[in-house]
């Protein structure tokens, strides 16, 4: 059965606490347990979440060989981090970028990323759904 990682970033453990506006009311355990629950049966799951950007390059590092894939949602690393970016490039696994907020119809400061051009696909927008659609399109992707 394949491996997907699902890595989330900084502050995102707060979903379904704070920013309900923005964000949402489902939380980060919430969304792990949807996945494990949509994909029985199909690929394993490993969920974890970091607010280090350190913690989440080591992360990345440690999929090397253990995984198939990526689903990565660096909350704000993902339009700053040169070094998560680099972990993703040195691993050199196929990842979908995931955001649930319309990153586009935010600040301007948020529409660049730093992992984008390198990812298989990214999705934005759709709240807590995009995760399933990224596991999805990154499963679609992989060979049997
Ligand atoms: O829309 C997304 O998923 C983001 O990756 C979320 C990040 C933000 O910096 C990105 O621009 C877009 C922020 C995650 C913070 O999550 C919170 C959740 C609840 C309360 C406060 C923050």
């Amino acid at each position: 059965m394949k491996k997907i990682a699902v890595i989330n970033g900084p502050n995102l453990n707060l979903l379904g606490q704070r920013e309900i506006g923005i964000y949402g009311q489902v939380s980060l355990e919430d969304i792990r347990r949807g996945l494990e629950e949509n994909f029985r049966g199909r690929c394993e799951i490993l969920f974890s979440q970091s607010n280090g950007e350190g913690e989440l390059v080591e992360r990345i590092q440690q999929l090397l060989g253990r995984v198939d894939g990526i689903v990565i949602n660096a909350g704000a690393y993902t339009h700053t981090s040169v070094a998560i970016r680099d972990a993703l490039l040195a691993v050199d696994l196929p990842f979908v970028e995931v955001h649930l907020s319309n990153i586009f119809a935010r600040e301007e400061f948020r529409h660049r990323s730093t992992l984008a051009d390198r990812a298989k696909g990214v999705i934005c927008g759709f709240g807590p759904a995009g995760y399933r659609m990224a596991v999805e399109g990154l499963l679609g992707m992989l060979a049997d």
